[in-house]
Protein backbone atom coordinates (compact mmCIF):
# COMPACT_ATOMS: atom_id res chain seq x y z
CA UNK A 1 0.00 0.00 0.00
CA UNK A 2 1.50 3.41 -1.01
CA UNK A 3 2.25 6.34 1.51
CA UNK A 4 -0.43 7.87 0.31
CA UNK A 5 -3.01 5.63 1.20
CA UNK A 6 -1.37 4.55 4.40
CA UNK A 7 -2.20 8.38 5.10
CA UNK A 8 -5.71 7.93 4.31
CA UNK A 9 -6.37 5.20 6.50
CA UNK A 10 -4.74 6.91 9.18
CA UNK A 11 -7.18 9.78 8.80
CA UNK A 12 -9.77 8.24 8.58
CA UNK A 13 -9.55 5.88 11.80
CA UNK A 14 -8.28 9.00 13.77
CA UNK A 15 -11.56 10.99 12.96
CA UNK A 16 -13.73 7.84 13.50
CA UNK A 17 -12.25 7.10 16.52
CA UNK A 18 -12.13 10.75 17.43
CA UNK A 19 -15.74 11.38 16.63
CA UNK A 20 -16.39 8.28 19.42
CA UNK A 21 -14.31 9.98 21.79
CA UNK A 22 -16.17 13.40 21.82
CA UNK A 23 -19.64 11.42 22.42
CA UNK A 24 -18.27 9.80 25.18
CA UNK A 25 -16.98 12.91 26.43
CA UNK A 26 -20.39 14.52 26.26
CA UNK A 27 -22.12 11.24 27.59
CA UNK A 28 -19.65 11.92 30.95
CA UNK A 29 -16.39 10.33 31.93
CA UNK A 30 -15.08 8.68 34.52
CA UNK A 31 -11.70 7.13 35.82
CA UNK A 32 -11.42 3.46 35.33
CA UNK A 33 -7.97 2.76 36.46
CA UNK A 34 -4.90 4.36 37.27
CA UNK A 35 -1.45 3.99 35.71
CA UNK A 36 2.08 4.71 36.79
CA UNK A 37 0.80 7.06 39.24
CA UNK A 38 -2.42 8.08 41.41
CA UNK A 39 -2.94 10.73 38.55
CA UNK A 40 -1.86 8.91 35.75
CA UNK A 41 -5.65 7.81 34.52
CA UNK A 42 -7.28 5.96 32.49
CA UNK A 43 -10.75 5.81 31.35
CA UNK A 44 -13.23 3.32 29.90
CA UNK A 45 -13.27 5.54 26.47
CA UNK A 46 -9.52 5.25 26.51
CA UNK A 47 -9.96 1.62 26.77
CA UNK A 48 -12.91 1.76 23.86
CA UNK A 49 -11.64 4.06 21.48
CA UNK A 50 -8.47 2.22 21.00
CA UNK A 51 -10.33 -0.86 20.75
CA UNK A 52 -12.31 0.37 17.71
CA UNK A 53 -8.92 1.77 16.09
CA UNK A 54 -7.49 -1.61 16.56
CA UNK A 55 -10.27 -3.32 15.14
CA UNK A 56 -10.74 -1.00 12.17
CA UNK A 57 -6.85 -1.65 11.78
CA UNK A 58 -7.08 -5.16 11.83
CA UNK A 59 -9.64 -5.62 8.99
CA UNK A 60 -7.97 -3.14 6.46
CA UNK A 61 -4.28 -4.11 7.11
CA UNK A 62 -4.44 -7.76 8.54
CA UNK A 63 -0.90 -8.58 9.62
CA UNK A 64 0.24 -5.00 10.30
CA UNK A 65 1.99 -4.98 13.94
CA UNK A 66 -0.07 -2.77 16.75
CA UNK A 67 1.43 -0.64 19.66
CA UNK A 68 -1.25 0.97 21.65
CA UNK A 69 -0.95 2.87 25.33
CA UNK A 70 -3.96 1.05 26.41
CA UNK A 71 -3.96 -2.85 25.08
CA UNK A 72 0.33 -2.84 24.14
CA UNK A 73 1.73 -4.89 21.17
CA UNK A 74 0.63 -6.87 18.57
CA UNK A 75 3.54 -8.56 16.47
CA UNK A 76 3.94 -7.70 12.49
CA UNK A 77 4.10 -9.71 9.62
CA UNK A 78 3.97 -6.53 6.72
CA UNK A 79 6.78 -4.61 8.74
CA UNK A 80 4.54 -2.21 9.22
CA UNK A 81 3.07 -1.34 12.94
CA UNK A 82 0.37 0.58 13.87
CA UNK A 83 1.72 3.18 16.73
CA UNK A 84 -1.48 4.63 18.34
CA UNK A 85 -2.59 7.04 21.63
CA UNK A 86 -6.07 6.56 21.38
CA UNK A 87 -6.90 9.62 23.65
CA UNK A 88 -3.44 11.76 23.64
CA UNK A 89 -4.08 14.45 26.47
CA UNK A 90 -6.44 12.11 28.99
CA UNK A 91 -6.61 14.47 32.06
CA UNK A 92 -7.71 17.07 29.69
CA UNK A 93 -10.04 14.74 28.32
CA UNK A 94 -11.43 13.85 31.68
CA UNK A 95 -11.66 17.49 33.11
CA UNK A 96 -13.64 18.80 29.87
CA UNK A 97 -10.67 21.07 28.54
CA UNK A 98 -11.02 21.13 24.74
CA UNK A 99 -7.66 20.20 23.62
CA UNK A 100 -6.98 16.40 23.26
CA UNK A 101 -6.58 14.28 20.45
CA UNK A 102 -6.52 11.02 18.33
CA UNK A 103 -2.78 9.94 17.02
CA UNK A 104 -2.45 7.27 15.01
CA UNK A 105 0.89 6.90 12.81
CA UNK A 106 2.38 3.48 11.00
CA UNK A 107 5.91 2.99 11.11
CA UNK A 108 8.07 0.52 9.23
CA UNK A 109 10.74 -1.37 11.02
CA UNK A 110 10.06 -2.96 15.03
CA UNK A 111 7.96 -0.16 17.12
CA UNK A 112 11.01 1.68 18.60
CA UNK A 113 11.68 5.39 17.93
CA UNK A 114 15.14 4.65 17.81
CA UNK A 115 15.32 2.86 14.84
CA UNK A 116 11.82 2.68 13.35
CA UNK A 117 10.86 4.96 10.13
CA UNK A 118 7.72 6.98 10.12
CA UNK A 119 5.51 6.87 6.83
CA UNK A 120 2.27 8.65 7.45
CA UNK A 121 0.70 10.25 10.35
CA UNK A 122 -2.15 12.17 11.67
CA UNK A 123 -3.61 14.11 14.82
CA UNK A 124 -6.96 14.94 14.71
CA UNK A 125 -8.14 16.89 17.74
CA UNK A 126 -12.18 16.38 17.83
CA UNK A 127 -12.66 19.52 19.98
CA UNK A 128 -11.74 21.92 17.02
CA UNK A 129 -11.97 19.50 13.68
CA UNK A 130 -8.46 20.11 13.11
CA UNK A 131 -6.73 17.58 11.54
CA UNK A 132 -2.79 17.50 11.39
CA UNK A 133 -1.10 15.10 8.92
CA UNK A 134 2.23 14.35 7.39
CA UNK A 135 3.68 11.46 5.33
CA UNK A 136 7.00 11.27 4.96
CA UNK A 137 8.38 13.24 1.95
CA UNK A 138 4.85 14.33 1.31
CA UNK A 139 4.97 17.33 3.65
CA UNK A 140 2.65 18.62 6.48
CA UNK A 141 -1.06 19.74 6.53
CA UNK A 142 -3.58 21.19 8.69
CA UNK A 143 -7.39 20.65 7.39
CA UNK A 144 -5.94 20.16 4.06
CA UNK A 145 -3.45 23.05 3.98
CA UNK A 146 0.51 22.82 4.33
CA UNK A 147 1.87 24.23 6.54
CA UNK A 148 5.19 24.74 8.03
CA UNK A 149 7.75 25.81 11.34
CA UNK A 150 7.30 29.51 12.75
CA UNK A 151 10.82 31.29 11.13
CA UNK A 152 14.24 31.67 13.44
CA UNK A 153 14.31 33.88 16.49
CA UNK A 154 16.65 33.78 19.35
CA UNK A 155 15.75 32.44 22.30
CA UNK A 156 14.51 35.21 24.22
CA UNK A 157 11.78 35.40 21.85
CA UNK A 158 10.44 32.25 21.56
CA UNK A 159 7.60 30.62 22.93
CA UNK A 160 7.97 26.92 24.30
CA UNK A 161 5.55 24.62 24.84
CA UNK A 162 6.84 21.64 27.02
CA UNK A 163 4.87 19.14 29.49
CA UNK A 164 5.32 17.28 32.89
CA UNK A 165 5.63 13.46 34.00
CA UNK A 166 3.13 11.51 36.37
CA UNK A 167 6.15 11.21 38.43
CA UNK A 168 6.31 13.36 41.36
CA UNK A 169 9.32 13.10 42.07
CA UNK A 170 10.64 13.58 38.17
CA UNK A 171 7.76 16.79 37.65
CA UNK A 172 9.94 18.53 40.82
CA UNK A 173 12.98 18.84 38.39
CA UNK A 174 10.92 19.57 35.82
CA UNK A 175 9.70 22.03 37.42
CA UNK A 176 13.00 23.35 38.03
CA UNK A 177 14.25 23.65 34.72
CA UNK A 178 11.13 25.44 33.21
CA UNK A 179 11.93 27.64 35.90
CA UNK A 180 15.31 28.12 34.71
CA UNK A 181 14.05 28.23 31.40
CA UNK A 182 11.37 30.90 31.78
CA UNK A 183 13.83 33.88 31.91
CA UNK A 184 15.24 32.46 29.26
CA UNK A 185 12.51 32.66 26.43
CA UNK A 186 9.51 34.65 25.53
CA UNK A 187 7.42 31.95 27.43
CA UNK A 188 6.41 28.67 28.11
CA UNK A 189 2.56 26.57 27.33
CA UNK A 190 1.84 23.68 28.91
CA UNK A 191 -1.30 22.45 26.85
CA UNK A 192 -1.06 18.99 28.27
CA UNK A 193 -0.93 17.19 24.54
CA UNK A 194 2.26 15.77 23.23
CA UNK A 195 0.97 15.16 20.12
CA UNK A 196 -0.43 18.58 19.09
CA UNK A 197 2.41 20.14 20.95
CA UNK A 198 4.74 18.34 17.75
CA UNK A 199 1.95 19.85 15.45
CA UNK A 200 1.53 23.31 17.18
CA UNK A 201 5.48 23.61 16.19
CA UNK A 202 4.43 21.95 12.91
CA UNK A 203 2.13 25.06 12.52
CA UNK A 204 3.76 27.51 14.03
CA UNK A 205 2.49 27.69 16.69
CA UNK A 206 5.21 27.40 18.86
CA UNK A 207 8.72 28.05 18.35
CA UNK A 208 9.65 24.81 19.94
CA UNK A 209 8.76 22.12 21.93
CA UNK A 210 10.49 19.51 24.34
CA UNK A 211 9.28 16.81 27.04
CA UNK A 212 10.89 14.37 28.66
CA UNK A 213 9.57 10.85 29.61
CA UNK A 214 6.97 10.50 26.55
CA UNK A 215 5.81 7.23 25.33
CA UNK A 216 6.28 6.39 21.54
CA UNK A 217 3.11 6.74 21.47
CA UNK A 218 3.01 9.94 22.11
CA UNK A 219 4.85 11.50 19.71
CA UNK A 220 4.92 8.95 16.94
CA UNK A 221 2.69 10.85 14.66
CA UNK A 222 3.53 14.26 15.89
CA UNK A 223 7.45 13.92 15.15
CA UNK A 224 6.39 13.01 11.64
CA UNK A 225 4.04 16.02 10.60
CA UNK A 226 6.72 18.16 12.92
CA UNK A 227 9.42 16.93 10.47
CA UNK A 228 7.75 17.51 7.28
CA UNK A 229 6.93 20.68 8.46
CA UNK A 230 10.59 21.72 8.25
CA UNK A 231 11.10 20.93 12.01
CA UNK A 232 14.40 18.99 13.63
CA UNK A 233 12.74 16.56 16.36
CA UNK A 234 15.38 14.95 17.97
CA UNK A 235 17.13 13.40 21.45
CA UNK A 236 19.89 15.03 23.66
CA UNK A 237 23.03 15.33 20.91
CA UNK A 238 22.81 12.54 18.55
CA UNK A 239 20.13 10.84 19.87
CA UNK A 240 16.94 10.16 17.94
CA UNK A 241 13.42 11.47 19.78
CA UNK A 242 12.54 8.82 22.79
CA UNK A 243 11.92 8.30 26.43
CA UNK A 244 14.73 10.36 27.47
CA UNK A 245 14.00 13.78 25.61
CA UNK A 246 11.66 14.77 22.10
CA UNK A 247 12.92 17.80 21.26
CA UNK A 248 11.42 19.64 18.44
CA UNK A 249 11.59 23.20 16.22
CA UNK A 250 13.38 25.44 13.87
CA UNK A 251 16.81 24.17 13.61
CA UNK A 252 18.13 27.20 14.85
CA UNK A 253 15.88 27.65 17.61
CA UNK A 254 16.53 24.29 18.66
CA UNK A 255 20.38 24.07 19.03
CA UNK A 256 20.00 27.67 21.57
CA UNK A 257 17.18 25.36 22.96
CA UNK A 258 18.69 22.90 23.80
CA UNK A 259 22.47 24.87 24.97
CA UNK A 260 20.24 26.46 27.84
CA UNK A 261 18.89 23.30 28.80
CA UNK A 262 22.20 21.60 28.85
CA UNK A 263 23.27 24.38 30.65
CA UNK A 264 20.24 24.58 33.27
CA UNK A 265 20.70 20.86 33.69
CA UNK A 266 18.60 17.76 32.71
C1 LIG B 1 0.16 13.05 28.00
C2 LIG B 1 1.10 13.78 27.05
C3 LIG B 1 1.56 15.11 27.63
C4 LIG B 1 2.24 14.88 28.95
C5 LIG B 1 1.27 14.23 29.90
C6 LIG B 1 0.78 12.87 29.35
P1 LIG B 1 -1.48 10.99 27.86
O1 LIG B 1 -0.15 11.81 27.43
O2 LIG B 1 0.43 13.99 25.83
O3 LIG B 1 2.43 15.79 26.77
O4 LIG B 1 2.71 16.10 29.46
O5 LIG B 1 1.89 14.03 31.13
O6 LIG B 1 1.86 12.01 29.25
O7 LIG B 1 -1.12 10.30 29.15
O8 LIG B 1 -2.59 11.93 28.04
O9 LIG B 1 -1.71 10.01 26.73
Amino acid sequence: MAHEQLLDLARTVAIDAGRLASLRRTEGIEVAATKSSPVDVVTAADREVEAFIRSVLADARPGDGFLGEESGAGDSSTGLTWVVDPIDGTVNYLYGIPHYAVSVAVVEGAPDPSTWSALAGCVYNPSTGETFTGVVGGGAFCDGESIGVAASVDLSQALIATGFAYDSDVRAQQGRIVAGLLPLVRDVRRLGTASLDLCFVAAGRCNAYFERTLSPWDHAAGALIAREAGAVVKGWGGERAGRDLVLAGHPDVIVRLEAALDTIGR
